[in-house]
């Protein structure tokens, strides 16, 4: 198979637009006039209007919890939460994650300990965790990655046994579940992310899941600036609502979400399947999870037997308008500001450098179709076949 054929060196792009990786769910035009036609009748903006309160109550039914807490992103969940729970000095959590998770524990002026995570499920490592406790870690921070889960019970003993506070950044996790169990009353409280690129869309949005009344209404407090619901002392508000144009788009997409899990399954599979027999790209299934939402295609390169670097893979793809990522590049530990004031985690967090170094995620979701996977993976397959001449081409 020669080179020439692929749009990096001047063929015809495999796609006439950019393909790209996340969700990106858009209901039909009539659903959403309909839903903003209600919005303007109504004359209610934010402030806890009818949607939000509709889509809390949704959600509360179809996880299975007492409270969901919507707010406008997750990053602002994470950073009310620490607040809330009265967490001080430490917390522990996995550095192979997004840069929110951390982020939020400094704003909340906590410090992140970063543990690293297992190289097969890319959860985090529960056996490392305890060689990280000292007596100024207040809580572990689970991540839920990949439509995935960390190993719940394990967690959940470790963190009872050492008197610390569990709770968990979800915002991969919407609609999983563990032994038929759907996540979100996990530990104290669990942060879904409803961010354009998820399973569950609101274009921006998220929600705190609990079953703790307590720090529910705490939470409903710190969201409102002037607090809201049933007053308790909070030491510091924000402002985290979730305004009725987010609302509604989150309750058709919780309409959709059937369909859309279905849809990421089928295309999950595919690729499985399509991949299987290429030498060098290893997919990543969901683990620790009896239900996954499919929402990310995580595969593993490895240069020496596919025969191209994952970033000259990207560079590729990217020309035939295939928008591929390098989630999570490079691990949080090594972003600032961690990687100026923490500097004792360079070199230490193995496997979260070999995963940053070698992940891919590649297009799924609703706008991705069952025939553009196929087209995908023939490039990757033709990739494989050519690299050599690929990789001299680019060395001239
Ligand atoms: N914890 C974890 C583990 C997370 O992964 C995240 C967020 C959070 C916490 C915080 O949740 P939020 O506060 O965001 O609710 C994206 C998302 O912005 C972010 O939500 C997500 N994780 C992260 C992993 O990925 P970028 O910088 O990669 O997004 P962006 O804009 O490059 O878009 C990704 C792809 O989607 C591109 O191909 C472009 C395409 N796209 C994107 C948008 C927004 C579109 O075609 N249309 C669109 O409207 O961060």
């Amino acid at each position: 198979m020669s080179s020439v054929a692929f749009a990096l060196f001047g063929g015809k792009p495999a796609f006439d637009k950019p393909l790209p990786v996340g969700q990106l769910y858009f209901p039909s035009w009539e659903r959403y006039e309909a839903a903003f036609r209600g919005i303007f009748g109504r004359g209610w903006y934010t402030n806890q209007g009818p949607l939000t309160q509709q889509l809390e109550q949704r959600l509360q039914q179809f996880l299975g919890v007492k409270h969901a807490i919507c707010v406008s992103n997750a990053t602002i969940g994470l950073m009310m939460l620490p607040d809330a729970m009265g967490l001080t000095g430490k917390v522990i959590l996995p550095s192979f994650t997004f840069a929110a998770a951390a982020q939020a524990l400094s704003w909340a002026g906590l410090t992140p300990i970063f543990c690293d995570v297992d190289l097969n499920t890319h959860q985090i490592d529960v056996e490392r965790i305890g060689t990280l406790i000292d007596e100024d870690v207040s809580a572990i921070m689970g991540v839920n990655l990949w439509g995935g889960a960390c190993d719940l019970a394990e967690l959940g003993a470790l963190a009872d046994s050492n008197g610390l506070q569990l709770y968990f950044d979800s915002a991969h996790a919407f609609g999983c579940a563990v032994g038929g169990v759907r996540l979100g009353g996990f530990g104290r409280a669990e942060v879904f992310s409803f961010h354009a690129t998820k399973v569950l869309s609101a274009t921006e949005g998220g929600c705190i899941c609990t079953n703790d009344d307590e720090l529910a209404a705490r939470l409903r407090n710190i969201r409102s600036s002037y607090g809201a619901g049933e007053p308790v002392t909070v030491v510091k508000t924000a402002n985290g609502r979730m305004s009725e144009a987010q609302a509604a788009v989150a309750l058709m997409s919780l309409d959709d979400y059937p369909d859309n899990q279905t849809n990421n399954k089928t295309l999950h599979d595919l690729y499985a399947a399509q991949l299987d027999a290429v030498p060098g790209l290893r997919l990543v299934k969901p683990s620790g999870v009896s239900f996954s939402n499919y929402q990310y295609v995580v595969c593993r390169v490895d240069e020496r037997e596919y025969g191209l670097s994952r970033d000259m893979l990207i560079e590729l793809l990217k020309a035939e308008n295939v928008i591929a990522r390098r989630y999570f590049y490079p691990g949080v530990h090594r972003c600032i500001p961690y990687v100026e004031e923490l500097p004792t985690y360079q070199n230490r967090l193995t496997s979260t450098d070999e995963l940053s170094a070698t992940c891919i995620q590649f297009p799924i979701g609703a706008l991705v179709s069952p025939e553009a996977v196929e087209r995908v993976c023939s490039i990757l397959r033709r990739a494989h076949l050519a690299s050599s001449e690929i990789r001299s081409r680019r060395e001239k």
